[in-house]
C-alpha cells in the first residue's frame, strides 16, 4: 500500500496517544489532558490529499483507479471527467453538488479514510477553472500529479496551467507520463528526458518523472492474472516507491506529527510529574505508617513496664500470705497436735485456700484497680497523638473510631480486674492445698489414736509386773510398749514433715506461677488494646498498598509509553532526515 511506512508510524502513534489516554483517565490529571489527546488523536485521522491534474483523456481517472485498486472514479460509465471530483470516504455512495463545477464525492471505500482524491477535467477543457484547482486544492495537497499521455505529451494547457501554480507547491508536483504501453521504451526514455530539458528551461527545475500504464497496473490489481508481470511493466512500483517515500517524508506531515508527538510529550510529562509527586506523598505516608507502628510497639511495653510492679507486689503479697499460712501449718502439723486431736480435731484446715486468696485479692484489687487506670491513661493519650499523626501525615480522619467512650472503659477495668481475680482464685485452687491435707490429718489421728489406745494399756500393763516383783516381764512390757510407740510417732513426725514439705513446696512453686500468668495476661490485654489502634488503621494501610500496587503499574505504563515515544521520535527524525535529502 501507498504510504505503508507513514501508515505504520501512525498506527504506532495512535496506539500510543490511546494508552496515553488511558493513563490521563486513570490519573485523574487535567481534564484539558482527556481533551488535548482527543485531538491529537482525531488529527491524526487527517487524510492525504491528492490532486490530478492534465489534459483530456490522459488518462488521469485510469490512473487513480489504478493506483488505488479501486474503480472509484468510474471511467467506464463517465469516460469523461466533466467537472471537479472529490472524493471522500462515505459509509454509503453519495454526490454532494457543492458548485456546478465541484462535486464532493462520498464512496465507502477503505483507503478514502486515508486518502482524499481529486480528480479534476481536463485542464484543455475548463480554461476558466483553472484558477479554482490551483487556489484551492494544490495548496491542500500533498501530492500534484500532472499526468501527460505518451502518445502526445506537448499539449500546450497542462504546461500554462503549471505556470499557474505558485512555486511553493510545486514542491510536491510529479509528472506521470501515462499509456506508457502505447509507447516504445527508447521512445518514453526519449520523452522524459525531453520534459526534464523543457521543465529546467521553463520553471528553473526538475519534477519526479514516471512512465506509466494504468492500463496494466489496473489490470494487475483487479484481475489479479499474471499479476507480478503486468505490475512491473506498469512502471507502477518505481511510482509507489517514491509517493510513498515522499508521503513519509512529507515537511508538513512529519513536522504536524513530530508537534503532536511534542503536545503528547507534554501531556506524558505533566502526568509523569503528577506521578512523583504522588509517589513522594505516597512515600511519606508509609513513613508516618512506620513511624506509628514503632510508637505502637514503644508505647505497648511502656504501660506494660509501668503496670509490672503490681505483678511484684501481687506476688509479694502471695509469699507473705504463704509464710503466714506455713507458720500456722507447722504448729498444727505436729504430733503433738496429731495427739491431741484424738480426743477433739483442733486442726483447722478447711477454709486455708480461702483465706490465701483473701489475705492477696484485698491489696492486689486495689493495685490492679489502679493498673487499668494507668492502661487507660496511656492508651487515651496515645489515641490523642496518633489523632494528630493520623490526620497530618495521613490526611485521614479516623479521631472518633480511635476514641473509646466512658462505658468502654468502666467495661474494660471490670473485666480487667476480674480476670486478674478469676486467675489468682484458679492458681490458689489448683494447688489443692485442703485436698492434700485432709488424709493426712486423717492418718495421723489414726496413728495417734494407736498410740492411746494399743501402745498407752500395753505400758500401763507394765505397771502390774512391776508390783509383783517381776522385773524381766516389766521390761519386756515396757520395751514392746516403748518400741511399738516410738515407731508410731517416728511415723507419724514423717507423715506430718513430709506434708509440710510438700506444702512448702507447692506455695513456693506458686509464686513464679502467678507471676508468669499475670504478666502473660497482662500482656494480652495491654497488647489488644494497643492492637486495636492497628485495626483502625488497617483500612488506610491496605488503601497504601494498593495505591502502591496501582502506582508500580502506572509508572511501568508510563515507561513503556516513554520508550514508543522514543522510538516514535527517533523514526519522525529519520523520516525528515530522508524527506530533507
Ligand atoms: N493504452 C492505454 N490506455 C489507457 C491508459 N489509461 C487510460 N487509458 C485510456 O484512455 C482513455 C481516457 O482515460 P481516462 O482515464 O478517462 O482519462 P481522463 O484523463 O480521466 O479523461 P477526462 O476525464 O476526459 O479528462 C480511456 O479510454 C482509457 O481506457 C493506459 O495506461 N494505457
Ligand atoms: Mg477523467
Amino acid at each position: 500500500m501507498i504510504g505503508q511506512d507513514y501508515f505504520d508510524l501512525r498506527s504506532q502513534f495512535g496506539k500510543s496517544l490511546l494508552s496515553l489516554n488511558g493513563l490521563v483517565s486513570d490519573a485523574a490529571s487535567d481534564p484539558d489532558h482527556a481533551i488535548i489527546i482527543q485531538n491529537l488523536i482525531n488529527s491524526l485521522k487527517d487524510p492525504f490529499v491528492f490532486v490530478v491534474v492534465g489534459e483530456v483523456n490522459v488518462g488521469k481517472s485510469t490512473f487513480l483507479n489504478a493506483l488505488f485498486g479501486s474503480d472509484i472514479t468510474r471511467t467506464g460509465i463517465m469516460p469523461t471527467t466533466d467537472k471537479i471530483y472529490f472524493f471522500k470516504h462515505g459509509l454509503t455512495e453519495r454526490r454532494v453538488a457543492i458548485t456546478k463545477t465541484l462535486e464532493e464525492v462520498y464512496v465507502p471505500s477503505e483507503f478514502l479514510k486515508d486518502f482524499h482524491i481529486v480528480d479534476t477535467p481536463g485542464t484543455n477543457s475548463i480554461e476558466g477553472d483553472h484558477q479554482e484547482i490551483t487556489e484551492r486544492f494544490v495548496p491542500m495537497a500533498d501530492l500534484v500529479i500532472f499526468v501527460f499521455s505518451a502518445m502526445n505529451p506537448w499539449g500546450a494547457s497542462a504546461w500554462q496551467f503549471l505556470d499557474k501554480v505558485h512555486r511553493h507547491w510545486m514542491r510536491n508536483v510529479i509528472f506521470v507520463l501515462q499509456q506508457s504501453d502505447l509507447r516504445m521504451p527508447g521512445e518514453l526514455d526519449a520523452i522524459v528526458e525531453y520534459m526534464k530539458q523543457l521543465c529546467r528551461q521553463r520553471f528553473g527545475r526538475e519534477f519526479p518523472i514516471y512512465a506509466v500504464s494504468a492500463k496494466k497496473a489496473y489490470l494487475a490489481r483487479s484481475s489479479g492474472l499474471d499479476r507480478e508481470r503486468l505490475l512491473a511493466e506498469s512502471g507502477f512500483n518505481h511510482l509507489e516507491t517514491h509517493i510513498s517515500r515522499s508521503l513519509g517524508g512529507s515537511a508538513t506531515r512529519v513536522s504536524k506529527l513530530s508537534n503532536a508527538l511534542r503536545i503528547a510529550w507534554d501531556v506524558l510529562s505533566s502526568i509523569q510529574n503528577q506521578a512523583e509527586a504522588r509517589k513522594s506523598n505516597r512515600e511519606e505516608k508509609g513513613r508516618v505508617m512506620r513511624h506509628i507502628e514503632q510508637q505502637l510497639d514503644t508505647h505497648d511495653a511502656r504501660t506494660l513496664m509501668k503496670i509490672t510492679p503490681a505483678i511484684e507486689m501481687t506476688g509479694a503479697d502471695l509469699h507473705q500470705a504463704s509464710e503466714e499460712l506455713i507458720t500456722r501449718l507447722h504448729a498444727q502439723l505436729t504430733p503433738v497436735a496429731a495427739l491431741s486431736s484424738v480426743l477433739k480435731e483442733r486442726r483447722e484446715i478447711n477454709g486455708i485456700e480461702a483465706q490465701l486468696q483473701d489475705q492477696v485479692r484485698t491489696p492486689s484489687f486495689y493495685r490492679w484497680d489502679r493498673a487499668a487506670a494507668i492502661i487507660e491513661d496511656d492508651i487515651i493519650r496515645f489515641a490523642e497523638y496518633l489523632g494528630d499523626v493520623v490526620t497530618q501525615g495521613l490526611k485521614v480522619q479516623i479521631r472518633d473510631e480511635l476514641r473509646p467512650d466512658e462505658s468502654f472503659w468502666k467495661a474494660q477495668r471490670r473485666r480487667f480486674t476480674q480476670r486478674m481475680d478469676q486467675m489468682l482464685h484458679q492458681i490458689v485452687s489448683d494447688l489443692k492445698l485442703e485436698a492434700d491435707l485432709k488424709p493426712l490429718l486423717l492418718k495421723t489421728r489414726r496413728l495417734a489414736a494407736a498410740q492411746w489406745f494399743l501402745v498407752l494399756p500395753i505400758l500401763l500393763s507394765g505397771c502390774y509386773f512391776a508390783g509383783r516383783g517381776a522385773w524381766n516381764s516389766f521390761i519386756e512390757v515396757e520395751a514392746v510398749g516403748g518400741i511399738l510407740g516410738s515407731a508410731l510417732w517416728i511415723a507419724s513426725s514423717m507423715m506430718l514433715k513430709r506434708g509440710r514439705l510438700n506444702i512448702l513446696q507447692k506455695l513456693a512453686g506458686a509464686l513464679p506461677d502467678i507471676r508468669s500468668h499475670l504478666s502473660a495476661q497482662l500482656r494480652d490485654d495491654v497488647h489488644n488494646l494497643y492492637e486495636s489502634f492497628r485495626r483502625v488503621l488497617d483500612p488506610t494501610r491496605i488503601k497504601l498498598v494498593e495505591q502502591e500496587r496501582r502506582q508500580t503499574s502506572f509508572n511501568e505504563q508510563i515507561s513503556t509509553l516513554v520508550k514508543s515515544f522514543q522510538a516514535l521520535d527517533a523514526r519522525l527524525k529519520s523520516m525528515a532526515a530522508a524527506g530533507d535529502t
